[in-house]
């Protein structure tokens, strides 16, 4: 027994170089390899200097002493007297000129006040290498933009580069409760560890903040928009004041959500009446009080009259009368409201597809300058793939910011691997043709076709308390993809996928050249076996898992039914002028382009067209041939991405790629599961063979049906 013991030691001590849990993430900074760079890095390591003091300096300080170890094996040179000496200058641009006596060439303050600036400066016959920002949070976002390039091994000493962000708030939204549990959660736990806050800091917070940093990610909402009201008590904002601590030196600002019938749950007032001079003066001292603990604090999100979420329309009160309210409260301190957009109610007997436009339209104008609207990418609901929220162009005098779902709710929970840069990038790259003939999404959210000064993207976060984070190790691909977008919209799923894979699996081009594929291949296929050709809202019921074609009951627009409207004469949700008309909302271009089923893309089809089974499609084949070739294709597409995968076996590390060798078993079956179980569930009402090019769908209908999943994680709570 003791040999086995000693054996089982040893063996665990010998691979213990070679396993990887993920808990380092992208941030995985390995030795060295090539050997001009080491050296080059081995110089530059040797001597880094500051031109002033910041915390955030202390951030970057340990930043480089994290890096030193794992790129060299050693600590780096800090040096704080002989500027000759040393070798890496690092400073905002009036520190420098301080120090140097100079007036700085270098035009970095159109950079704003997140950019940097990196590359060499010859001073006194020296060449020196320096990242410069205007701010100690912009030498920190160029700090960790030199050390990717390190890490990737394409850092060039010579080359200036400069960089700032295009979108002003990079923001992750946790739906993190209060005692833990994560709403759409499939990674454990919450991170915030309420319970001993403000006591105990767990090393988790910091290199969270970390990670996000290294993407510039610069704000998150701690709590879940399905709000509790006890987080804006006293107890509660000690607590978010250590994380707000620990952050702000990363460059993050912490957010709360708000529950709008707070004034009656926490202040003991009868009514939440935004026009009520007691409940506009609880918000007041209850904003006055949180800058007490967080003086840069960054503001609330507000989920509102929406899934049962109280708000301003229980008073005959509109959503800017809600909204302003809080503003008001936030402006003196300079904090910004967010107002979701996600709204659909019971008594609104139209489309639910209509709704935010029909609210919020018409309150265009009427919101604080401080408020900003966060509008889901699509008008329904996160699904695989949604043609693009018909709000983005239609609200001109509004600020409206995206949110984006990291955490896979619909798109493979934490099972799957689904790389979901594409799906953002296909809404970002959206012609909205409004306000301008060219405008995008994109522009409108980062200003430069809407004009807005106040900028967000948001992202619904996939972190939990797993040792790597989101559960399925590629989902980290999520985040950093998220952050990277965030940070300049216009970058590709490509240019985002090669980056992340380099940083996470090393430089083995071979390797990576596989990984990149499975990553950009996998929305798409996702797409094909679970909801193609602009299906939707055909999940399980609740918990959202699997399939659910046949959902019915409760209420309509949870069901399945209402989305796809299967019957025996065809498919599909009509959404032109002869059915709900939500193609009216879109500009005229774009809605006359939509209505036509022979000119929309493909894609979105049966979004917007309910269309007969024998129906051509551009391909020469039925609708009904279609669909079933799309589902097979997807399953396919999941067999490569494992085959992909099976044959790296001697190249990755043996943790992470079992880990993942499994989680993509799984998810070839359930893509099994999602193309069986729909396609014997649609012909019942198409009655037609299945195209001969495809597997026979296998399984019993009524088994599939009969399927439950009470262990199913993430599920809201029941209020
Ligand atoms: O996607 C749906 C989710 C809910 C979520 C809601 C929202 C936070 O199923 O769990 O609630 O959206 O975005 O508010």
């Amino acid at each position: 027994m003791k040999n086995l013991l000693i054996i089982v030691f040893s063996f665990c001590l010998s691979f213990s170089g070679f396993a990887k849990d993920g808990y380092e993430l992208w941030l995985d900074y390995r030795p060295i390899e090539n050997a001009s760079l080491k050296s080059e890095a081995d110089r530059l390591f040797s001597g880094f200097y500051f031109f002033g003091e910041s915390p955030t300096y202390e951030a970057i300080r340990k930043e480089l002493e994290i890096s030193g170890q794992k790129f060299l094996g050693k600590d780096p040179g800090f040096s704080s007297e002989r500027l000759s000496q040393t070798q890496v200058w690092m400073g905002t641009q009036e520190e420098l000129s301080q120090v140097l006596g100079l007036d700085q060439q270098m035009q970095i303050r159109a950079l704003g006040e997140d950019g940097y600036w990196r590359g060499p400066i010859d001073f006194q016959g020296k060449t020196y290498y320096a990242i410069i920002g205007n701010r100690p949070v912009g030498v920190l976002y160029g700090v960790f933009d030199w050390l990717k390039s390190i890490q990737t091994e394409t850092f060039d000493p010579k080359l200036e580069k400069s960089d700032s962000p295009k979108v002003k708030l990079r923001m992750l939204n946790h739906w993190d409760n209060l005692d833990r549990t994560v709403e759409r959660g499939y990674a454990g736990f919450s991170i915030w560890d309420w319970h001993k806050l403000p006591g105990y800091i767990d090393p988790r917070y910091i290199d969270y903040a970390r990670a996000n940093a290294s993407l510039g990610i610069n704000a998150v909402s701690l709590t879940n928009v399905n709000a509790n009201a006890r987080i804006l008590t006293t107890d509660f904002m000690k607590k978010a004041k250590v994380l707000a601590d620990i952050f702000r030196p990363y460059g993050i600002r912490v957010f709360l959500t708000a529950r709008f019938s707070a004034p009656i749950e926490i202040g003991k007032l009868k009514t939440a009446d935004p026009l009520d001079p007691g409940v506009i003066d609880f918000w007041k001292k209850k904003t006055d009080e949180m800058y007490s603990f967080i003086p840069d604090f960054g503001g609330f999100l507000v989920k509102a009259n929406s899934e049962g979420q109280p708000g301003p329309h229980e008073y005959q009160r509109n959503h800017a009368e809600g909204a302003n309210l809080l503003a008001d409260a936030l402006a003196p301190h300079g904090g910004i409201l967010i107002w979701r957009a996600f709204v659909y109610s019971h008594e609104l007997d139209e489309d639910r597809h209509k709704h935010a436009n029909l609210e919020f339209e018409p309150l265009d104008g009427k919101f604080r300058d401080n408020v900003i609207i966060q509008v889901k990418n699509g008008a329904i609901d996160f699904m695989p793939r949604e043609p693009f929220h018909p709000l983005f162009g239609a609200m001109k005098n509004t600020n409206l910011g995206i949110e984006f779902q990291i955490t896979q709710e619909y798109l493979g929970q934490a099972t799957q691997l689904v790389f979901l840069a594409p799906m953002w990038e296909e809404v970002l790259r959206s012609k909205t043709y409004r306000p301008n003939p060219s405008s995008t999404v994109a522009g409108i959210i980062d200003g430069s076709d809407s004009g807005q000064k106040l900028t967000l993207m948001a992202g619904v976060s996939n972190i939990g308390t797993d040792r790597n984070w989101t559960g399925h190790p590629m989902a980290q691909s999520n985040w950093y993809a998220f952050g990277r977008q965030a940070w300049n919209p216009d970058l590709t799923s490509e240019e985002i996928a090669a980056e992340w894979v380099k940083m996470t699996f090393g430089q083995n081009p071979g390797v990576n050249s596989k990984i990149n594929e499975m990553l950009l291949s996998s929305h798409e296929a996702a797409v094909n076996y679970m909801m193609p050709l602009g299906l939707h809202h055909i999940m399980g019921w609740d918990h959202h898992y699997g399939p659910g074609p046949w959902v019915t009951g409760g209420r309509p627009d949870w069901t399945a039914l209402y989305y796809h409207q299967a019957d025996s004469l065809g498919i599909g949700f009509d959404r032109t002028a002869s059915g709900s008309n939500a193609l009216g909302q879109y500009a005229p271009e774009l809605a006359k382009e939509w209505s036509d089923p022979k000119l929309i893309p493909e894609q979105y089809l049966l979004w917007f067209h309910h269309l007969p089974w024998d129906f051509e499609l551009k391909s020469g084949r039925t609708l009904w041939d279609e669909i079933g070739l799309h589902y097979d294709a997807g399953v396919k597409s999941a067999r490569k991405m494992q085959e992909t995968w099976s044959s790296l076996e001697s190249e990755i590390d043996p943790q992470r790629f079992d880990h993942v060798r499994q989680l993509l078993a799984i998810q070839v079956s359930e893509a099994e599961w999602w193309r069986n179980s729909c396609l014997l569930y649609f012909q019942t009402f198409a009655k037609r063979p299945f195209p001969k090019e495809i597997e026979k769908p296998e399984g019993d209908l009524e088994y599939f049906k009969s399927l439950s999943f009470p262990t199913a994680p993430g599920i809201r709570p029941r209020w």
